[in-house]
């Protein structure tokens, strides 16, 4: 059984066996004609791409559809919601190597980019586009006679396509942030990280979960508004950690002040400021050189920026905490909290 803060060791490994059948499979497919070359490139692109992270979106779906069939699964019970797991880190592995040429990162997960591997350059845009079409072709593989496959296919599409809006949302505001900073706001920030993050990373390895069990997705909007809501939460500790994070533990170096985001550390700072420190975030926001974004952390210390997230943080734990146990089922209510569990207070 797994407990409630993650999933067995025993789970862990039969979720990461899963990872090597899709693989061959989708090396396999009869709709491409295969050479050892291309062969070659895809397994490697997989393998750097896919397995490396830390796993939470992949693993909750075995978790959550543990907890609420609120008993052992059978072994082909595991291999499904282990396959619907991968395909979340699929999807996952398709938004992060393109938001890191976006981004224009360095790092990820403790190695260079995937576009930054010598000989691979922009081949990752194409890499993207098939890691992201790998998700229909593992679905077919392994769905197709379930009754819940349109109702899957049709989760996937639409929490892509939210996705992809919220990634949009996050590149154009920028547009707007370099005309006048002061437009940067909660509601934005809000807005943008709904959309980007918390419906693929929280809410669809919960309907994924539902789906498998039998259940009607319109019935559950209350469990989807807890999610989205933690989905947030979770955003803003990536922003945090993109400034005051320790690259060796998050395996990125953040970007965020470089890229002139509308992160939640400059929305925060634009009410914390005073008129002078006002002027120096404006000043030096958004700019490439070490020296302005070394000035804008200073000004992010001076105004005590950490302890403004230390009192988000508490708050939102008890507000989540609050909503979780107000919810009715006790099966549900488990999912939420583990997924709670999970996240608070992360350092990576
Ligand atoms: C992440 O936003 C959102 C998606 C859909 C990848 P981000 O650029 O803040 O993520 P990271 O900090 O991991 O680059
Ligand atoms: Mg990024
Ligand atoms: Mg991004
Ligand atoms: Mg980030």
């Amino acid at each position: 059984m797994a407990n409630l803060n993650g999933t067995t060791s025993d789970l862990r490994a039969k979720f990461l066996a899963v990872y090597d059948v899709l693989k061959s499979e989708l090396l396999n497919d009869p709709a491409f004609e295969w050479t050892e070359g291309s062969r070659q490139w895809v397994e490697r692109m997989l393998d750097y791409n896919v397995p490396g992270g830390k796993l939470n979106r992949g693993l909750s779906v075995i978790d959550s559809y543990m907890l609420l069939k609120g008993k052992d699964l059978t072994e082909d019970e595991v291999f499904l919601a282990s396959s619907l797991g991968w395909c979340i880190e699929w999807l996952q592995a398709y938004f992060l190597v393109t938001d890191d040429i976006m981004d224009n990162s360095q790092t990820r997960r403790g190695q260079p980019c995937w576009y930054r591997v010598p000989k691979v350059g922009m081949i990752a845009v194409n890499d993207g586009i098939l890691l992201r079409n790998h998700i229909p072709r593992i679905l077919k593989n392994h769905f197709r006679e379930k009754p819940y496959y349109v109702d899957l296919l049709d989760l996937f599409n639409e929490v892509e396509f939210q996705t992809a809006s919220g990634q949009m949302i996050d590149l154009i505001t920028t547009i707007e942030g370099e005309k006048d900073l002061s437009k940067y706001s909660l509601p934005l920030h809000r807005r943008i990280v709904q959309y980007k993050t918390a419906y693929y990373s929280f809410y669809l390895p919960v309907a994924c979960a539902l789906l498998m069990a039998g259940e009607n997705l319109d019935n559950h909007v209350n469990v989807k508004d807890v999610l989205i809501d933690m989905g947030i939460y979770f955003q803003v500790q990536d922003d945090y950690l993109d400034c005051f994070g320790e690259p060796e533990k998050i395996g990125k170096i953040g970007t965020d002040i470089e890229d002139f985001k509308c992160s939640w550390l400059v929305v925060k700072a634009l009410e914390l400021c005073n008129e002078d420190q006002k002027k120096i975030l404006f000043e030096h926001y958004g700019k490439e050189n070490p020296s302005d974004v070394a000035k804008i952390k200073a000004l992010y210390h001076e105004i005590n920026l950490q302890g403004a997230f230390e009192e988000y943080e508490s708050k939102s734990y008890e507000k989540l905490t609050t909503s979780i146990q107000a919810h009715p089922n006790k099966g549900l209510q488990a999912v939420l909290k583990s997924f709670l569990g999970k996240i608070y207070k992360r350092q990576k």
